[in-house]
C-alpha cells in the first residue's frame, strides 16, 4: 500500500460511526473524503464543526479539517479505500432495509479502480457483503470482482463491523479488537492492512459472512441478557422482592453476571440488530425473538406502573431522564422518552421533565403542557419521582433530599430509597 500521506480514503455516511471513523483515519495523515447525502452535514464538517455529540469529536474534527486531512462532499471521488458506514434500519415487520448500503455501493462503483479496497462497516444481515460484490460486478464488468472471477481479482471487498459504544467512540475505535471478514482470504488481508493503521486492538480475520453474523450476535447477546434482567424484574415484583438486591446477591456467584433491568432497551443497535437474525432464521431464532419482545414490552409495562402511581397521588411528577442510556444526549429510540411522553400526553402539566442533556423538550412533548426543569427544582417542588435514566447527576442525589418522595425507580439508582407505605400491594403468588 501507500505511505500514510499518500493514502486516499473515502468514508460514505458521516453519522455516529462514519464521522469519528473518518476523523481517526485522517489523524493518521491519510487524505480522507467524507461523503454524505446531506449538504448541511457536508457544510458543517467542512467548516471544522460536528453535527453530532461525542466526547472529544469536535476538537479532533476541527484539527484534521484545519490540516487539510479531512474534507466532506456530497460527491464521490477516486480513493484507495472506500468505507461504507450508512444506516441499515428495518422496515415493516422488522425486515432489514439494506437500501442505503446498496445505494452507497452504487456510488462507490463509479469511482472504483484496480487495487481498491471496499469495506462495509454498517451492521448488515448475513450475506449483504456478497450482495455488494454482486452489485459491483454488475455495475463494473470491466473489473474482476472477488468471489466472481478466476485468478487474482482487481479489487478487495470486506466486512468489518463497528463495535463502539456511544460516549466512548473515539477510545473504542482505536482500542477495541476488530473482526475483519473478507469475501476471500486475500480480501481480508487487504482490509487488515488498512485497519492496522489506526487500530491498537487485535485485528482478527475471517469470512465476510462470519463477520456479519458476529456483529449481530454481539448485540443479540446483550439484548437477551437485558431481557433476562427485565423478566426477573417482573418476577421479583410478583414476589414482592427487590430485584436489584437479588441481582446484586446473585452476581456474587463467580459465574453469574446479570445485567440491569430498565424501562426497555433503546438506541438504534441493540433494539434493531437482533431482528436481522430473526428475519434471517425465523424458525430457529426463538430466544432472540422472545428477548426482543420482552424488552419492548417492558416499556409499556413501565408506563402502566407509572400511570397507576401518578393516579394514586396528587401534585407534580418529576420524570428523570429522556436519553436512551446514562450520561449521553442521544434520545433516539429511547424508552425513557417513550414513557415520559406517554405520561405527558395523559397527565399534561403535572409532568415535569428533568434532562440535563436537553436544553428544550423534544417534539414528542409539543402541546402536552409538560415542562423541562432542573434537578434542584424537581427536589423542591415534586413529591413524585419516576426515574427513567441512570445519569450520574441523578445517582448523586443523597437520601436526605429525597427521603420523603414517592419514587418509581426503573433503573435501581437509589437502593436506599424507602418504599412508599401506601403503594399498591403486589400480586402475591400462592405457594
Ligand atoms: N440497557 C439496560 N440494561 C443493561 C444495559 C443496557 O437496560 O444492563 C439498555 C440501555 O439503557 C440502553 C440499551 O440497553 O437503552 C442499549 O445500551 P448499551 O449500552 O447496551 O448499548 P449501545 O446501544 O449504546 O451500544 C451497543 C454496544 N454493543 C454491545 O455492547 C454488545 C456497542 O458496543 C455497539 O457498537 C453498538 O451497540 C452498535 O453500534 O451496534
Amino acid at each position: 500500500m501507500h505511505t500514510d500521506d499518500e493514502l486516499k480514503v473515502a468514508v460514505l455516511g458521516l453519522g455516529y460511526i462514519g464521522l469519528p471513523t473518518a476523523a481517526v483515519i485522517a489523524r493518521t495523515g491519510a487524505h480522507v473524503l467524507g461523503v454524505d447525502v446531506s449538504r448541511e452535514v457536508v457544510d458543517t464538517v467542512n467548516s471544522g464543526k460536528v453535527h453530532i455529540e461525542e466526547i472529544d469529536l469536535d476538537g479532533l474534527v476541527s484539527g484534521v479539517v484545519a490540516r487539510g486531512n479531512l474534507r466532506a462532499s456530497t460527491a464521490i471521488e477516486a480513493a484507495d479505500v472506500f468505507v461504507i458506514a450508512v444506516p441499515t434500519p428495518f422496515g415493516d415487520d422488522h425486515v432489514p432495509n439494506t437500501g442505503y448500503v446498496l445505494r452507497a455501493a452504487t456510488t462507490v462503483a463509479a469511482a472504483l479502480k484496480t487495487g481498491d479496497v471496499v469495506i462495509l462497516e454498517s451492521t448488515s444481515p448475513v450475506g449483504t457483503t456478497e450482495q455488494v460484490g454482486d452489485l459491483l460486478a454488475r455495475l463494473r464488468p470491466d473489473l474482476k470482482v472477488p468471489g466472481m472471477c478466476a485468478g487474482t481479482p482487481d479489487i478487495a471487498i470486506a466486512y468489518c463491523p463497528e463495535r463502539v459504544l456511544p460516549g466512548r467512540i473515539l477510545v473504542e475505535l482505536i482500542d477495541n479488537d476488530r473482526v475483519i471478514g473478507g469475501i476471500t482470504p486475500r480480501c481480508a488481508r487487504k482490509a487488515l492492512q488498512f485497519y492496522r493503521r489506526f487500530v491498537r486492538g487485535a485485528c482478527v480475520t475471517t469470512t465476510a459472512r462470519a463477520a456479519e453474523m458476529t456483529k449481530l450476535t454481539e448485540n443479540a447477546f446483550r439484548d437477551v441478557n437485558i431481557a433476562f434482567a427485565n423478566e426477573l424484574s417482573l418476577i421479583a415484583e410478583r414476589f414482592d422482592i427487590d430485584v436489584w438486591e437479588v441481582i446484586r446477591l446473585a452476581n456474587r456467584h463467580p459465574r453469574v453476571n446479570i445485567l440491569s433491568p430498565g424501562p426497555g432497551v433503546g438506541g438504534h443497535c441493540i433494539a434493531v440488530d437482533p431482528w436481522f437474525l430473526v428475519h434471517g432464521a425465523p424458525e430457529d431464532a426463538r430466544i432472540i425473538r422472545t428477548a426482543r419482545e420482552v424488552n419492548d414490552a417492558k416499556t409499556g409495562y413501565t408506563i402502566s406502573r407509572a400511570e397507576a402511581l401518578i393516579e394514586a397521588h396528587s401534585g407534580p411528577v418529576a420524570c428523570l431522564g429522556l436519553a436512551f442510556k446514562a450520561n449521553i444526549d442521544d434520545f433516539r429510540e429511547s424508552p425513557a422518552l417513550g414513557v415520559a411522553s406517554a405520561l405527558a400526553a395523559r397527565f399534561g402539566d403535572r409532568i415535569r421533565i428533568v434532562e440535563p442533556y436537553a436544553d428544550r423538550l423534544p417534539a414528542a412533548f409539543d402541546g402536552s403542557g409538560a415542562t423541562l426543569i432542573d434537578i434542584d427544582t424537581a427536589i423542591e417542588t415534586c413529591p413524585l419521582f419516576v426515574v427513567l435514566v441512570d445519569h450520574d447527576v441523578f445517582k448523586s442525589v443523597p437520601l436526605e433530599e429525597r427521603a420523603d418522595k414517592t419514587v418509581l425507580d426503573t433503573r435501581g439508582i437509589w437502593p436506599d430509597q424507602p418504599r412508599p407505605a401506601d403503594r399498591v400491594p403486589p400480586l402475591r403468588v400462592a405457594v
